[in-house]
């Protein structure tokens, strides 16, 4: 019985190897070190494909918080359509505008969640500031794509899903002081690689951290 059981199991797992089509979704371990060789952490990671984007069901969905008169997070990375929303969660009133060709929108003097989301739907960086607090600065980055995310502790992102085939890798972060685009790489999945280690050629210390600390509040 249970000889049959494990047969049918190991039948079943040889039928879905076959079926795999010949683009399966890969992975690709991004791994990021600053020019003292230190991890960097907290930058952000696009991997853009050739393969058209799938529509996604619904808008997605992103929020940028408004905490201790800073933007929390200070940056964000949403795929194009993508809705934020902007809740000010102090107590004092805030005012968020965007100039950006990327967006421009403007939420009068609010707290709470007094305004509908903001649909981002250009490529491109939006830089946020609040009318009243001149230091609060944030930054939507809008990319055409679905695989992104911030390196870790370790410098380290784990992008899975993507398709079989040569992608292209985008490091971006304010704080670099560099264009989006400028520091990039393409790694050919289908070469049965899928690490990409890239070295910055400045030092980093991640300055986001500061702003993520909710727990003190
Ligand atoms: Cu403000």
């Amino acid at each position: 019985m249970i000889l049959r059981q494990l047969q049918r199991i190991a039948g079943a797992a040889v039928f879905a190897m076959v079926l795999a089509p010949h683009s399966q979704a890969g992975s690709l371990q991004i791994q990021l070190t600053d020019a003292r060789d230190r991890n960097a952490e907290g930058i952000g990671v696009v991997v853009e494909t050739s393969t058209p984007e799938p529509l996604p069901t619904a808008p997605p969905h992103a929020v940028m918080d408004q905490h201790r008169e800073q933007f929390v997070p200070r940056v964000l990375i949403v795929q194009r359509g993508t809705q934020v929303s902007f809740p000010n969660t102090d107590r004092v009133q805030h005012h968020v505008y965007s100039f950006s060709p990327a967006k421009q929108f403007e939420l009068a003097l609010y707290r709470g969640n007094e305004h509908p989301p903001v649909t981002f739907d250009r490529d491109g960086i939006a830089v946020l500031g609040c009318n009243i607090h001149d230091h609060m600065v944030g930054y939507v980055l809008v990319v055409d794509s679905s695989h992104f995310g911030f390196t870790d502790r370790d410098g380290r992102l784990v992008l899975n899903g993507l398709p079989n085939e040569a992608v292209k890798v985008t490091v971006w972060h304010p704080d670099l002081g560099v264009d989006y685009g400028v520091i990039n790489r393409t790694i050919d999945l289908t070469s049965g690689k899928n690490t990409a280690e890239i070295r910055l050629d400045q030092a980093w210390q991640s300055k986001q951290e500061a702003s993520l600390s909710w727990n003190d509040y």
